[in-house]
């Protein structure tokens, strides 16, 4: 379908000239009728000599009505601007078309209309010379009557050709519906409309409501009067909701698909036409079908940053337009270049980030996206209208090819850091790295830790991380040398400190495994714990804890402490009289 929206000055023969290609009445109200007069939106449709279908959205020409005209033309790629003959160009001919210009519409056709009351030539020619210097370039003129009937076979020709131009819409893209009209329909409930720019829509989809928090299903749907399982972008479309109340939703709401977009009240954008010096410091920002006012911060010559009074569903790219709703003026277009940009707080903030923007198109661009946020989720560039094609570093995190590198050099420098700090601990806890290096999520830690290093019970060092560091080694070793043939003797505790064996030392010993500690200052080797079971049970069951003293050559001061972790392990037992037993 090719969907075309109507533009041009009050009582030009708009509504006319639809009515006499459809067949159909695109003023819908009784007022409308009565006055004559356009004033909300209007859609009907036909079918072109190819075969193919045109539906319009013909909109008010009124000044008082201009942002109903917005909303019908936000999201539609293509404008049929009408100027009548007898009256010729007028200001909402050049309101409507600054719109259109600002929006970046750039496929047209001009039908002046009234023919029969005035020589078409003057209007055509000023309308077609004010069209060119636009976004619409030069267009095809097509000189109508919508009273005699005159030229409408021209026109419709016409209109299929630019229908042959309009690129292909992108199918398989997410959905985002601008709704331009909410209704109530009896034993329906609420049905939303609008124009299907990109993506198909099916009965049963399950659908997001910007800045809503709950989904919303698709009970049927019609386009052009027919019910439908499935529509596909380009068209214009009746969404039936289940269980939706209808104040839930109007016109500026969006429909969405799940998961696919981020709604954002703070965007930086680039104005098309005149620079951002004379702003006014508070406007109305149109986008899709939404009019929401903003308030307007200069960054840099045609740069500034917008601040919404409510969030929309926004990407890096889109057209919108900026406008004045006291002086009637479209104060200009612009581009959307951040959806989600740095808060400027620091002083300074706001010139560099002018340069920043300054390089920055509008054109979604992975590469620098990466290259400025460093790290960032797959899903929030794809939310952002980016596009993503890189293999994610960890988990969906994608990250700037250099800054990672400087990552991982960090990752080195920093275990190394930590262990000349921390000799006797077994690593850098990990989440002490990802803390340092400020990495928003440990995968990205788990990632960026490589051979020789490796992650060890939540420490980052070296392969041998639960080996002992040097110094406990050796101490270690010495105790070995010592007691290896009283293996029940613990060493004094001015011995332990000749040793140099203190209170983390010992630590680093007991968690490495090279020493038991049995009580503050009591450690044994560790092989010590399985002897003792093999000496006890070779004692007349039960044992008394002399017994038990005397059979491993020991003094109370180990063998206390020795039979309770023996107890506690289930190795032996404490009877009620004290005496005790193995557990075999
Ligand atoms: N003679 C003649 N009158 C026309 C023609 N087209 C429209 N008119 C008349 O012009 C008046 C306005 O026409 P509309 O079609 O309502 O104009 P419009 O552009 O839709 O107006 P708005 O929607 O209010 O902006 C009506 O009285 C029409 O009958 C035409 O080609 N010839
Ligand atoms: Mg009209």
């Amino acid at each position: 379908m090719f969907v075309v929206a109507t533009a041009g000055h009050v009582d030009h023969g708009k509504s006319t000239l639809v009515r006499a290609l459809t067949g159909m009445e695109p003023d819908r109200w009784a007022e409308e009728r009565r006055r004559g007069m356009t004033i909300d939106l209007g859609f009907a449709w036909t079918t072109l000599p190819s075969g193919g279908t045109v539906a319009f959205v013909d909109v008010p020409g009124h000044e008082r009505f201009v942002p109903n005209m917005l909303a019908g033309v936000g999201p539609v790629p293509a404008a049929l601007i009408v100027v009548a003959a007898d009256e010729g160009w007028m200001p909402q001919s050049a309101e409507h078309l600054a719109a259109l210009d600002a929006l970046g519409v750039a496929y047209g056709l001009l039908a002046v209309t009234r023919a029969d009351l005035a020589d078409p030539g003057p209007a055509t020619a000023r309308a077609r010379a004010e069209i060119a210097a636009t976004s619409l370039g030069a267009v095809p003129a097509v000189a109508v009557s919508g009273l005699t009937g005159a030229g409408l076979p021209e026109l419709r020709s016409a209109l299929d050709r630019l229908a042959a131009r309009v690129p292909a819409p992108a199918v398989d893209d997410p959905v985002r519906l601008w709704v331009d009209r909410s209704f109530t329909v009896r034993g329906s409930g609420t049905v939303v409309t609008g124009t299907l720019g990109g993506g198909r829509l099916r009965a049963g989809d399950e659908l997001e409501v910007a800045g809503g928090d709950e989904p919303v299903r698709v009970r049927g749907l019609h386009s052009l009067g027919e019910a439908r399982p499935e529509v596909t972008a380009v068209a214009r479309v009746a969404v039936n909701l289940r269980g939706t109340p209808r104040d839930r939703l109007g016109r500026g709401d969006a429909l969405l698909t799940p998961g696919r977009f981020h709604s954002t009240d703070l965007v930086d954008v680039r104005l098309a036409g005149d620079p951002a010096a004379d702003l006014p410091a508070t406007l109305t920002l149109h986008v899709g079908s939404a009019a929401v006012p903003v308030r307007v911060r200069p960054l840099g010559p045609d740069t500034v940053r917008l601040r919404l009074a409510r969030p929309l569903p926004l990407l890096v790219g889109d057209r919108a337009l900026l406008r004045d709703p006291g002086r009637h003026h479209v104060t200009g277009g612009v581009r959307v270049l951040d959806v989600a940009p740095p808060p400027l707080a620091r002083r300074g903030a706001a010139a560099a980030r002018a340069q920043v923007l300054a390089e920055l198109d509008g054109r979604p661009d992975l590469a620098g996206e990466l290259r400025r946020r460093r790290l960032v989720r797959a899903g929030t560039l794809l939310r952002m209208g980016v596009p993503v094609h890189t293999a994610p570093v960890a988990g969906d995190w994608l990250a700037d090819p250099a800054h990672w590198q400087r990552l991982g050099e960090q990752v080195t420098e920093e275990v190394a850091r930590y262990a000349r700090e921390h000799p006797l601990e077994p690593g850098m806890p990990v989440d002490a790295l990802r803390q340092r290096l400020a990495l928003p999520d440990r995968v990205l830690v788990e990632a960026l830790v490589r051979p020789p290093l490796r992650i060890h019970a939540g420490r980052v060092g070296t392969a041998s991380v639960d080996a002992l560091p040097e110094p406990v080694a050796r101490a270690v070793q010495r105790v070995r040398a010592e007691y290896g043939d009283r293996p029940f003797r613990a060493p004094e505790a001015d011995r332990l400190v000749d040793l140099g064996l203190g209170p983390r030392e010992i630590g680093a010993a007991v968690r490495a495994g090279a020493l038991l500690r049995l009580a503050d200052n009591v450690v044994l080797l560790p092989d010590a714990l399985d002897g003792a079971v093999r000496v006890l049970a070779g004692l007349p069951q039960p044992f008394t804890l002399s017994a038990a003293r005397q059979a491993l050559d020991t003094t109370r001061r180990v063998a206390v402490p020795l039979l309770e972790l023996l107890d506690r392990r289930g190795a032996t037992r404490r009877l009620p009289d004290d005496a005790r037993i193995v557990v075999t």
